[in-house]
């Protein structure tokens, strides 16, 4: 039998229901909801990956991962869009792997659940252009 999150969370309330509620899951793993989204299909590859590539981001060759630095004028407008990005990581439990020197940021993008690009990386990737867009001045090139 299947159980959804909302009676798993009410049984595990019920000491009597706990047993019975943990072999059950052994058995028929819930999976968490926010890992549902599996690796990109063909077709979001070809409408979403384009979009990246126009603004910077590449393709890394060794893994399924998309790529990208961003430089900023100094260490403080830096940090500012890498705190940005970190709170929208932290909600959408979704965490860039980045690097980080004075004014520079690299970011790599790929989902380690399903071992290469999903949605949440395009997600995150166009929210990384929106914040440093907001940052840079239209005269600062990237
Ligand atoms: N970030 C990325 N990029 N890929 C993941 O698979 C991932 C993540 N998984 N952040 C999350 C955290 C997972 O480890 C936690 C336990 O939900």
């Amino acid at each position: 039998m299947k159980l959804t999150t909302a009676t798993q969370h009410i049984l595990f309330k019920l000491p009597w229901a706990r047993y019975y509620t943990s072999q059950t899951l052994k058995q028929n793993p819930v999976k968490n909801p926010k890992k549902m989204a599996g690796k990109l299909s063909a077709d979001d590859r070809k409408e979403k990956l384009p979009v990246l590539f126009s603004k910077g981001w590449t393709l890394q060759e060794n893994r399924d991962a998309i790529y990208k630095e961003f430089l900023f004028k100094d260490f403080n407008e830096a940090f500012g869009f890498m705190t940005q990005i970190a709170l929208k990581a932290e909600k959408m439990d979704h965490h860039p792997e980045w690097f980080n020197v004075y004014n520079k940021v690299q970011i790599t993008l790929s989902s380690h659940d399903v071992n290469g690009l999903s949605k949440r990386d395009v997600t995150l990737a166009n929210f990384s252009e929106k914040v440093a867009a907001g940052i840079l001045t239209p005269n600062e090139p990237l």
